[in-house]
């Protein structure tokens, strides 16, 4: 309520927030998360939570009418439908030139994501984050973020016999048939469960179009580790469907944080403003560059340097589709949790590490579908636009070409190997690149340029960045192990040093 005053204030519930979270909380320190999305814990009319990616509802989107899905396309034509305006759990949030797609709620892209639990390879870790101690990072936190994550491998043998890793086999056989390696790929999805939701043991959520809306069992999001940990703790407090506008210095030290609470129909219920002596930002790397530099341009934080709202990046995300052969089925059933990546960052001239992706449509359709990453070096600005108020990102249309021509270099030779196509229908019409958004946002308020060499932010002492926007635009791999690895680090200095 207004006027109530917290030691520590997390802004933003995702990676960087619930790692903030628990430390705070297990130092003793009361904690309180402030998460514009909703608590996902009571079901809807159909007795669950969340829906399969065949059938979106309201609870797919935040506050859209009509869906956006990543593959919006098929045969010609658009696939999305009318839906009830809400707040769903899945943000396709458009800029100029680029959409970028996030969780909402509380666990943040942990409710969405593919689970995918990729420790970045360390040549690359620190190429990319030169002034971190690598080895405490592989030493000490990213060990130390896998195990609290519930990060686990498939059994191989199952992989290898079930018809919903077929679509993968295919992947990796074609992969393999043209000279390039594949990976099995941990994940936070719980394995196990997979195996019985196969054998007809227990209800079905991986393997019945259940991820990026949501998935009503099998996946250890983070609201039921890190945050259930720090819940444990007693020392925790969460406020949903708040989303934070404004944090300014206090009159009598710390910071006064402004936020909006609105209803699951999106009319705002109230307006508060309340003291803390710590404010820790993992709103998520869009959240965090769009509040920190509109705090920088309206005066509110002054003292932010030049570097906050740059060195934004997309991971070098890329998707395309592939049309196999009629004799090379890839499987009517899949299992909506990705297993396997080709591993081809080892070529200088572009390197790529591509998931191979489910189409989860519940018949055969021959598709073979990549999100490819790649090493991209254009960056972004988030910039302030006094005129409405709002922040935008300066990211060009253009500025994908590099990761198709990286991808292509795959891609390519596979479907000459094959004697294959690319889809040129699934992300738009005659359209082959998916690369008009993004699953992987890093950056806005780098490490080391925008923080101190931990997250502090200078000029404004209690105020710390912990999620995303502190990768500089890539990590060569899926992200979120890296984001939790990072702000295990971080925390830990912090409370040494700081409280
Ligand atoms: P994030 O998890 O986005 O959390 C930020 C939180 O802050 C969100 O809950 C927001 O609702 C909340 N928030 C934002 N602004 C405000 C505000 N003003 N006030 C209050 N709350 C606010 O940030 N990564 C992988 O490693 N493996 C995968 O398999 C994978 N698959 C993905 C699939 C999809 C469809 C998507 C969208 C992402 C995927 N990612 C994957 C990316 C991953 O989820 C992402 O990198 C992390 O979630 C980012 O973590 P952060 O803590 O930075």
């Amino acid at each position: 309520a207004t006027g109530d005053h917290v030691p520590a204030l997390v802004i933003g519930s995702g990676y960087g927030g619930a790692v903030a979270a628990l430390r705070l909380t297990r130092a003793g320190i009361d904690t309180h998360v402030v998460e514009m999305g909703q608590s996902w814990t009571t079901p809807g009319s159909d007795g669950l939570i969340f829906n399969s990616m065949l059938k979106p509802d309201g609870r797919s989107f935040w506050f859209r009418t009509k869906t956006d899905q990543p593959v919006g396309y098929f045969s010609g034509g658009s696939v999305n439908k009318s839906i009830a305006s809400y707040a769903g759990v899945l943000d396709s949030e458009a800029f100029a030139a680029t959409r970028v797609y996030q969780g909402r709620g509380v666990g943040g892209g942990s409710l969405v994501n593919g689970g995918m639990a990729v420790t970045p390879k360390r040549s690359y870790f620190e190429e990319v984050l030169p002034s971190v101690n690598s080895d405490e990072m592989y030493g000490t936190y990213f060990p130390r973020a896998n195990a609290a994550l519930g990060v686990n491998a498939i059994d191989p043998a199952w992989f290898e016999s079930t018809e919903w890793y077929k679509f993968a086999r295919v992947g990796r056989q074609t992969a393999n048939d043209s000279g390039f390696a594949t990976t099995f790929v941990p994940n936070v999805y719980d394995f196990a469960y997979m195996k019985q939701e196969a054998a007809g043991q227990v209800r079905k959520s991986a393997l019945a179009q259940e991820v990026i809306y949501g998935n009503n069992a099998g996946k250890r999001s983070l609201d039921k580790t890190y945050l259930a940990a720090a819940a444990a703790t007693g020392r925790l407090s969460i406020s949903p469907l708040h989303t934070v506008t404004a944090v300014a210095p206090a009159a009598g030290g710390g910071y006064t944080v402004e936020m909006t609470q609105i209803d699951t129909a999106g009319a705002v219920v109230a307006r508060k403003t309340v003291t803390a002596d710590r404010v820790f930002f993992a709103a998520g790397s869009v959240g965090t560059s769009k509040l920190l530099v509109a705090m920088k341009a309206t005066g509110r934080l002054p003292d932010l340097g030049d570097e906050v709202g740059a060195g934004w990046g997309n991971n070098g995300n890329v998707m395309v589709g592939r049309a196999n052969h009629m004799w090379d089925p890839t499987g009517g059933n899949q299992s909506c949790i990705p297993a396997l990546g080709i591993d081809d960052w080892a070529d200088a001239a572009g390197p790529v590490f591509a998931e191979i992706a489910p189409f989860p449509a519940g018949t055969e359709l021959w598709i073979s579908l990549y999100l490819a990453i790649t090493k991209n070096p254009n960056r972004a600005r988030f910039v302030f636009d006094a005129g409405t108020g709002k922040v935008g990102l300066n990211w060009q249309a253009g500025w994908t070409q590099p990761s198709i021509d990286a991808a292509k270099r795959v891609f390519d030779a596979i479907n000459k190997k094959e004697g294959t196509i690319y889809r040129t229908d699934l992300f738009g019409v005659y359209k082959t690149w998916g690369d008009d958004f993004v699953y992987h946002p890093l950056g806005g308020c780098v490490l080391g340029r925008a923080t101190d060499g931990y997250g502090r932010l200078p000029g404004h002492p209690g105020l710390y960045v912990v999620d995303g926007s502190l990768v500089p635009g890539s990590i060569g791999v899926n992200p979120f192990v890296t984001i939790t690895a990072l702000a295990e680090r971080n925390m830990a200095k912090i409370i040494a040093t700081d409280l």
